[in-house]
């Protein structure tokens, strides 16, 4: 998979690939991202990518020239099978979007900045918009960041274990069990005896048990 990600604050972008799962995931060649710093298409001396709004009204928005200049440019080489703009009016990200998106070969994510981007752009090029809560950013890097993640994780090879990624809390609609791990008393507090009985059917129906009741007490809206 190929990520090509625009951002006018690309240093908000760098470390959260670096590390952990998804580091191994880009070092495997499992997924590879691509950021680009829209101020390099900006216009004239001081390379401007934003304007004051028509209609009046505070905040800046992004304008159409340095962003379509930089998405032609982009698709003339690529082929995107979406292009997703980041924005707090967007669809509300779930699971179900992550597996999704994690089956297609090529994404462009658009972060917006300020007041966000010039409609005629979300007109012309975006396929998908993408909130990741009912909150607002400041920008929509750290939500990219967030949905890129979710993606990543899936891809096969990415986790070590193929099928720790089908046992996560949503995948089917539950949260996840409680888990514990060494030692076994920790300061008057036991591990369920069930977990070191051995008796795996047991523990599966035990797992199943809590999730199935952590979710009607926490999340009763992801049983609807
Ligand atoms: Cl995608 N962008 C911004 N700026 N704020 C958000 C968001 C996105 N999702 C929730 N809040």
């Amino acid at each position: 998979m190929r990520i090509d990600i625009i951002s006018v604050i690309p240093e908000l972008l760098e470390s959260p690939f670096n590390h952990s799962i998804t580091k191994r995931g880009i070092e495997k060649g499992l997924c590879e991202i691509h950021i680009h710093d829209l101020r390099e298409y900006g216009i004239g001396k001081y390379r401007q990518v934003d304007d004051y709004q028509f209609g009046g009204g505070a905040g800046m928005v992004l304008m159409c020239e340095p962003l379509a200049n930089l998405i032609d440019q982009l698709q003339s080489t690529i082929a995107y099978d979406e292009i997703i703009f980041m924005t707090p009016d967007g669809k509300p990200f779930k699971q179900s979007a992550a597996n999704q998106l994690s089956l297609k070969k090529n994404l462009l994510v658009i972060c917006g900045h300020y007041k966000g981007i010039d409609e005629r752009i979300r007109q012309k090029y975006v396929t998908l918009e993408i909130s990741i809560g009912d909150y607002v950013l400041t920008g929509g890097e750290l939500a990219a960041a967030v949905v890129i993640d979710s993606v990543i994780r899936l891809l096969p090879g990415v986790l070590g274990d193929e099928t720790s990624a089908l046992s996560d809390s949503f995948q089917d609609s539950l949260l996840s069990p409680p888990v514990y791990t060494r030692p076994q008393e920790w300061r008057g507090l036991s591990v369920p005896e069930i977990l070191t009985s051995g008796n795996f059917p047991k523990i599966e129906e035990w797992r199943f048990d809590q999730a199935l009741s952590r979710t009607k007490k926490r999340r009763p809206d992801l049983l609807d």
